[in-house]
């Protein structure tokens, strides 16, 4: 890592040298063997066989954990084995028997451990003790619990204003962590609660809340299996959701039709062989995309603009034969004014935005007026755009145009990415958390609660940058990793006089630190969480707004570990003076918390009774039965327009993407099965046309530039990957490329970075 003179050097994230690249014909198809063989190597080399074989056998089921790797949810139906590779891995991470105490961090100093890369930081083990980086100090030391929580709470009862101090939390923190710790947070005096939805998929909550009134999805699982047709639009599910690969393949059997919108073939999107379909593995597995659609980057409000078009002209030319106008009339508002937008957009306007033909999109329309119950599923490919909402919304005029909300088989799906996500937002995660909200927990808790905006990740970063936030607190999470343009993240955090993280394992915000830095060590969800009335299990939300307990049985890493909600519940206690509940009672006992949680929050009514019967409970979600939660019960239609997405010339638009082999900054392994490439994760892929164009050969190692906001961001000795990629379109890893995601390009109303589009240059080394 290099010093941070904004501008002209480049934060590096340290790469692995040990092998050269390595590039091969990727895999035809998700799943196999490969993907079993993939699970064992990790989880055994890891955990050892004893750990490995309990903690897979109680993966997402009744009485087991849930799997900290995505949200998908697991249905009623659950097999032995409720697991995919990739959780595997995230299992395997979490629960291997390496770790890391006090010796280590006396024989690493922190200048040492930047120059590591984030596959070697992660590999070093788990957390064992709490350790404290004093001002000036070159290597963390150890500390007690009792004098690590004394010294953040001294730190923060001496802020002048509790505006001072921003909480961020990943969203693997369990419904009862978080909901204690936006408690305390509020009852010590601010909203400032940042946290990785605003980098997800806080335009998926924008655009659905504006639209239908409800910020979540408004699929069941069981809804694949009648769905007549699935959107999957910008997301990889063959590595970042490979159980959603199982709800495709129930779908296609039952004879549903796939569309995919993706620059990219994204294998997963193609074939699966379902690892415990026997006839799948043998054979050749089942093929799942009917209509491949090779949208350009962000093109994706001109592609469904098109596809609306083309539905309109249908409904013209067969008039009632395509729109549900009785739908319309009854439940909707604005489609005057939509059809009125989306007959003068030109087709040439249409073409040239999306990158696709009329016929291409013309087909896509034929599926969907052909489907009587359609889903559209998406991800990060929609929301990481400055117009990220308008990306999600126009999802939505497309689903009600045919009415498909409120019945079996059809809605809206984006699917999250961290495993309980969800649930913290849902119990009050939420640097804008509604009024509604915020009078009903300060009447419960008797506090008068901070009303106004808190920050969100990027204005948190500018107000550390600005110093008017001097105390950084992480619940989870790796923020220096996770956040955009790295190098002035990178000040923003060692411009704060204190940094402390909830962590799990070493990473790179561990490493660039406040004056002081604090890491408290805490259990991991697989672990035996045993506290004074017995043990505990906690309980999360998936991506379907469906709520299960979790319960961990695997011996803890170390004795000296504490749960989130202890390690919270401490400091609260310790830095309110008395004020506020009985804070150690509630982390004794996490019935006590969810009976809180009950009285704050609609939906959780006898929560402690109905989470214990296996299936866990169903949230409140009006749009699933066609009752839609904006002010006058009626769903809107919005107009969205094209976004100007014309490069200058010679430049490249660059989306950051997820290899096969990591989850978000842990980095499992340096292996992209699914695209071919092994041992670099500092490359770029590249349309071979574009690559002719700037004279640059495949293969050749480049540097990337950003210019934004009258600065350039350098990200040095990428190599070049020839690809099936739209021209003009290239894409590279996160967090390698981080650096080049400019901190003031970030979606209108939902803040979050653009880190689908950045606009970049790749030139030759000098
Ligand atoms: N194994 C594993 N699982 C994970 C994660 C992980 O890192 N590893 N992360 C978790 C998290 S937090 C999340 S949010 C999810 C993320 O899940 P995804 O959203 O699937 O993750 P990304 O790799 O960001 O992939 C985005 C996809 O969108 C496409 N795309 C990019 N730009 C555009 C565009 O403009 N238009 C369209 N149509 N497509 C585009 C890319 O080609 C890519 O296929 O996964 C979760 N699950
Ligand atoms: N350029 C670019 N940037 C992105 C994205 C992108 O697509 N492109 N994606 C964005 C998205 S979708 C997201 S969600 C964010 C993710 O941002 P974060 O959630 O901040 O990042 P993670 O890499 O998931 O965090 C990993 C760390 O969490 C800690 N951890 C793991 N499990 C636990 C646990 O149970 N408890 C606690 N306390 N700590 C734990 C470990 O120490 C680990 O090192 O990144 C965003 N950043
Ligand atoms: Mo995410």
């Amino acid at each position: 890592m290099s010093s941070n003179a904004l501008g002209d050097e480049a934060f590096e994230q340290p790469p692995d040298l040990h092998e050269k690249v390595k590039r091969y014909k990727a895999s035809s198809a998700a799943g196999g063997f490969q993907a079993i063989w993939q699970s064992l190597r990790h989880t055994l080399g890891e955990m050892g066989l004893y750990r490995s074989v309990k903690s897979l056998l109680l993966v997402n089921q009744k009485r087991g954990f849930d799997c900290p790797g995505c949200a998908w949810p697991e249905g009623k139906k659950r097999s032995r084995f409720e697991f995919c590779e990739n959780g595997a891995k995230a299992i395997a991470e979490e629960a291997t028997r390496k770790k890391i105490d006090a010796s280590f961090f006396e024989k690493f100093s922190v200048e040492e451990l930047a120059k590591w890369s984030d596959f070697k930081l992660g590999r070093s083990g788990r957390l064992t003790h709490p350790m404290v980086l004093d001002r000036g100090a070159t290597h963390y030391r150890e500390i007690s619990w009792k004098e690590g929580i004394r010294r953040v709470a001294e730190a923060l009862k001496s802020l002048p204003d509790p505006n001072r101090a921003c909480f961020y939390t990943s969203g693997r923190a369990s419904n009862e962590a978080a909901f204690l710790y936006q408690l305390f947070v509020r009852m010590f005096g601010t909203n400032n609660l940042p946290d990785c939805s605003n980098m997800c998929h806080e335009s998926s909550g924008v655009g659905l809340s504006s639209t239908i009134g409800i910020g979540k999805g408004t699929v069941s699982l069981g809804d694949f299996e009648k769905a007549d047709a699935v959107f999957v639009i910008g997301q990889n599910p063959g590595t970042n959701h490979p159980r959603m690969l199982t709800a495709l393949r129930s779908a296609k059997r039952k004879g549903a039709k796939i569309v995919s919108i993706n620059p990219l073939r994204e294998v997963g999107l193609f074939r699966f062989k379902h690892p415990q379909k026997v006839g799948d593995m043998f054979g050749s597995g089942t093929e799942l995309t009917d209509l491949y659609l090779q949208v350009k980057i962000n093109g994706d409000v001109a592609a469904l603009k098109g596809v609306m078009k083309r539905l309109f002209e249908m409904e013209s030319e067969r008039p009632g034969s395509v729109l549900d106008m009785s739908f319309i009339e009854t439940n909707c508002e604005g489609f005057e004014a939509f059809r009125s937008d989306t007959n003068n957009t030109d087709w040439g306007s249409i073409e040239e935005g999306s990158g696709l033909t009329k016929e291409e999109l013309g087909s896509a329309a034929e599926i969907y007026a052909k489907a009587n119950r359609v889903i559209i599923c998406w991800s990060m490919g929609l929301t990481q755009h400055v117009n990220g909402v308008s990306n999600v919304q126009s999802c939505v005029n497309l689903l009600l145009m045919r009415g498909n909300f409120g019945r079996e088989g059809a809605g809206a799906c984006p699917v999250r990415g961290h495993s309980n996500v969800q649930g913290n937002r849902t119990v009050g995660v939420w640097e804008n958390a509604p009024d509604s909200f915020l009078q009903k927990i300060g009447e419960v808790m008797n506090f008068d609660p901070p009303r106004g905006h808190g920050l969100a990740v990027v204005p948190a970063i500018e107000a550390m940058k600005n110093g008017k936030v001097s105390v950084f607190f992480g619940l989870g999470g790796n923020f220096i990793s996770a956040t955009p343009d790295t190098d002035y993240t990178d000040m923003a955090l060692r411009s704060c006089d204190m940094t402390v993280h909830v962590s799990t394992k070493l990473n790179r915000s561990h490493l660039v630190t406040g004056k002081e830095a604090l890491i408290f060590p805490c259990l991991v969800r697989s672990e035996i969480d045993e506290q004074p009335s017995g043990d505990q299990f906690v309980t999360v939300e998936d991506s379907m707004g469906l709520v299960h307990r979790s319960e961990g049985h695997l011996e803890p890493a170390s004795q000296n570990l504490w749960s989130e909600v202890r390690i919270v519940a401490e400091l609260a206690a310790e830095v309110l003076d008395g004020k506020g509940p009985d804070w150690l009672e509630l982390s004794d006992d996490y019935d006590k918390i969810r009976d809180l949680i009950e009285k704050v929050i609609p939906g959780f009514e006898r929560f402690n009774e109905r989470v214990r019967e296996p299936d866990g409970f169903e949230l409140p979600n009006g749009p699933r039965s066609g009752r839609f939660g904006t002010p006058d019960g009626r769903a809107c239609f919005t107009i969205n327009p094209i976004p100007n997405t014309k490069l200058k010339s010679g430049r490249l638009q660059m989306m950051t993407i997820r290899s096969h082999d990591q989850y978000n900054t842990t980095i499992y392994g340096l292996h992209d099965r699914y695209r071919g490439v092994s041992f670099d994760r500092r490359i770029v892929l590249v349309n071979r046309k574009d690559l002719d164009r700037l004279k640059i050969t495949d293969n050749e190692r480049v540097d990337i530039t950003s210019s934004f906001g009258g600065r350039n961001r350098i990200a040095r000795n990428f190599l070049c990957v020839a690809y099936d990629i739209p021209e003009g379109c290239c894409a590279t890893y996160f967090p390698e490329a981080n650096v080049l995601v400019p901190i003031e390009k970030f979606a209108e109303r939902s803040l979050t970075p653009a880190s689908k589009s950045v606009e970049v240059q790749i030139s030759k080394r000098n």
